[in-house]
């Protein structure tokens, strides 16, 4: 059977970018701004983006389209013979273990969303959204059922395929998100104490950098890029040879960066004016939000619309997630699109059952130091196995592959820009990215 491929680079373009801004923008963004200092984090982040992330995003591109396989099977056709598919393996061990955590934090918007359908959240409950939500996570069986139902939409939009499945979903719905989250910035500003909010985001205090610090900035920006396991190589293997691609490449990064910087705008003004700690961690934009629209002009609606859409946010990213074991097991295997789906996504759903319960019944469980569960397998997935992930396509393209390879790949030949490109890929990057873990392993200061 012929590979599927995307209808239009406009598809492609949107269902990359739909891959890039998920619940990482909104919901990851916030809690790692506010747990590492504000201010400084962004700088560091924002640096990643560009210095690292972009640079390494063509290049994973780039290793997709021209390898026209799956994140194993483009490295095993471009570098036959070679262990560089290996770096396929911890791709695909990533997604599991994002997708993990990743479907129960989008299964509480969903429930947030069907709060706003049905009233509840209207006015605020007795017990105020803080408590409201510890409630809802530390429950045993709800979030679970949530978490289910998104699983099965991801599962059903990646079984009916490429084209028209991830095409349709990412086509409509992101304007629309801009334009609301652009909204609820304006409105947060004009929160009493919103300064101090703005300040904390956008005022760097040099003082709270450290190696986790800068650790967490690494693993936000390739995060937030779907970056280093595999989804924007499998993304960019159902692109036409004839696709150009650097220009799609920086219009991603920069409209996924964009999109989390008006995120903390629309966050931080309010966890200032609502008495919210900064560093409440995984559950700081679900006790943030309902607060604004609770005060806010017709903000049952508001929140009504921003859970949806942040809910659809997140199909967009999950999918993108699943396609990678997807691919590989079809191709490998041989498996249908329709029993890869549900037999990858059924296993999922099992490890979110354990992600879930780690914040209720099994809320003492710390695998990694005082880490619960979901930070442990988030802390291994993004902060380790993205940035290795990200090493290994950086190589690749900058060592493996000679200079016209990486060049022609990548539609670079004919840009100015194209050595500096390079330089990153071949040195600056994988430079970066061995010292930020020698550092932050303690083996240098
Ligand atoms: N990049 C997405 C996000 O930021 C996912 C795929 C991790 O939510």
């Amino acid at each position: 059977m012929a590979r599927e491929k995307w209808a239009s680079k406009l598809g492609f373009m949107l269902a990359a970018m739909g891959s890039a801004v998920g619940l990482g923008n909104i919901w990851r963004f916030s809690y790692v701004a506010g747990e590492n200092g504000g201010g400084a984090f962004l700088i560091l982040y924002l640096g990643f983006v560009f210095l690292i992330g972009i640079p390494v995003l063509l290049a994973e591109f780039s290793i997709g389209r021209q390898g026209q396989s799956d994140v194993v099977g483009s490295y095993k056709e471009l570098a036959p013979n070679k262990p560089w598919y290996l770096a396929g393996f911890m791709g695909i061990a990533s997604s599991f273990l994002i997708l993990g955590f990743y479907s129960v934090v989008a299964g509480w918007s969903l429930y947030y969303f069907w709060n706003y359908i049905n009233g509840s959240f209207w006015t605020i409950p007795d017990a105020g959204y803080g408590a409201t939500f510890e409630g809802l996570i530390s429950n045993t069986t709800t979030p679970l059922f949530w978490h289910g139902l998104f699983m099965v939409l991801t599962i059903l939009v990646v079984l009916t395929g490429i084209k028209k499945g991830i095409e349709k979903a990412s086509k409509v719905f992101m304007p629309t998100l801009a334009v609301l989250l652009v909204l609820l910035a304006i409105y947060s500003v004009t929160l009493e104490g919103a300064g101090e909010g703005l300040r904390f985001l956008f005022q760097p205090n040099w003082a709270k950098i450290d190696s986790g610090v800068i650790l967490a900035a690494l693993g936000q920006a390739f995060f937030s890029l779907s970056l280093g396991m595999g989804a924007m190589m499998t993304y960019g293997s159902y692109l036409p040879k004839s696709e150009s691609l650097p220009s799609a490449t920086v219009g991603i990064g920069i409209m996924d960066t964009v999109f989390a910087i008006v995120a903390g705008i629309v966050i931080f003004p309010a966890v200032y004016a609502f008495d919210i700690s900064a560093s409440s961690g995984p559950p700081l934009v679900f006790i943030t939000l309902p607060g604004i629209f609770a005060q806010m002009p017709f903000g049952s609606i508001v929140g009504l619309l921003f859970f949806f859409l942040l809910s659809i946010a997140a199909l967009s990213s999950a999918i993108s997630i699943l396609e990678v074991p997807v691919a590989y097991f079809m191709r490998r295997f041989k498996w249908s699109r329709r029993f890869s789906s549900i037999f990858i996504g059924v296993i999922m759903y099992f490890l979110g059952v354990v992600v879930s319960l780690g914040f209720g019944v099994w809320s003492g469980v710390t695998p990694i130091g005082d880490l619960g569960i979901l930070d442990s397998m988030d802390y291994v997935a993004s902060n380790i196995l993205l940035p290795l992930g990200g090493l290994a396509i950086a190589l690749f393209v900058g060592w493996q592959w000679s200079v016209k390879e990486a060049l022609s790949a990548s539609d670079m030949t004919n840009l100015g820009v194209r050595y500096v490109w390079l330089g990153i890929i071949k040195f600056l990057a994988p430079i970066f990215i061995v010292l930020i873990f020698l550092q932050s392993i303690g083996i240098i200061g």
